[in-house]
């Protein structure tokens, strides 16, 4: 069954982000036997965004793990992301974040679609605490955005050393988006946002799956920058 009640898709384009419920125990427990085993693989050297162990980007397993592929496309994800859609998606992405306990990197303020490229319809991202988030583990923080006013993608700029993109560099904090594990919060591609360092014992794993109303096909090749996948 999916999950219920989830908040008006109104009010989330007003905001730009929202709490939008949680998923199973069962799904939570899927997800988080697959992170682990993702996590007994070496620190990915060549991906851009990953830190070592301090903050690992373990992307696009669901090609290789049915569990996962269960998830991702399965009905739970696919009734919130049809809910703040308002169209049937496409899977476009998707990739587990963790950040190691004590020296786990924060990441700086971005839009998604800062990372995309090129032109194309925002999207919505899906982050799915797999650990209960905490001022101290590193939660994400998002800034309200008008999604019907602000419609465009800020400049963003490359930190080398920090290996990510930022998007904003202003005063504003956001609001951190505290949950037990198992909850949701679900942001547009244009909503800014960032994620503090994780400076508990523990590792902060995360979920992130993000799906779009139409394929998102890079115009160079007319391919998918990543998935299209219909759910
Ligand atoms: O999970 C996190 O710490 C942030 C991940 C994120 O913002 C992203 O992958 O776009």
């Amino acid at each position: 069954m999916p999950i219920s009640p989830l908040p008006d898709p109104a009010a989330f384009r007003n905001t730009g982000w929202a709490l939008a419920g949680r998923i199973q125990a069962t799904t939570l427990d899927r997800l988080r036997n697959v992170c682990d085993r993702l996590l007994h693989t070496p620190p990915e050297a060549g991906r851009s965004l990953s830190l070592g162990d301090n903050r690992r980007f373990l992307a696009h397993a669901h090609l290789h793990d049915e569990d996962l592929r269960t998830v991702v496309l399965g009905p739970e994800l696919k009734a919130v992301a049809t809910h703040f859609l308002g169209a049937a998606p496409y899977l476009f992405n998707e990739q587990f974040v963790v950040k190691g306990p004590k020296t786990g990197a924060p990441f700086a303020w971005h839009q998604d679609s800062g990372y995309v490229g090129f032109e194309h319809k925002p999207y919505l991202s899906v982050w799915i605490a797999l650990d209960d988030t905490t001022l101290e583990n590193g939660p994400i923080y998002l800034l309200p955005r008008d999604l019907d006013r602000e419609t465009h993608v800020e400049p963003h700029v490359w930190d080398e050393a920090a290996k990510e993109r930022v998007g904003y560099t202003g005063a504003e904090p956001g609001q951190p988006a505290l949950m037990s594990a198992g909850g949701i919060v679900v942001f547009s591609s244009l909503t800014l946002h960032r994620s503090s360092a994780n400076t508990s014992d523990a590792p902060r794993r995360a979920y992130l799956a993000q799906y779009s109303t139409e394929p998102i096909l890079d115009p160079t090749t007319g391919r998918p920058k990543s998935f299209a996948t219909p759910l």
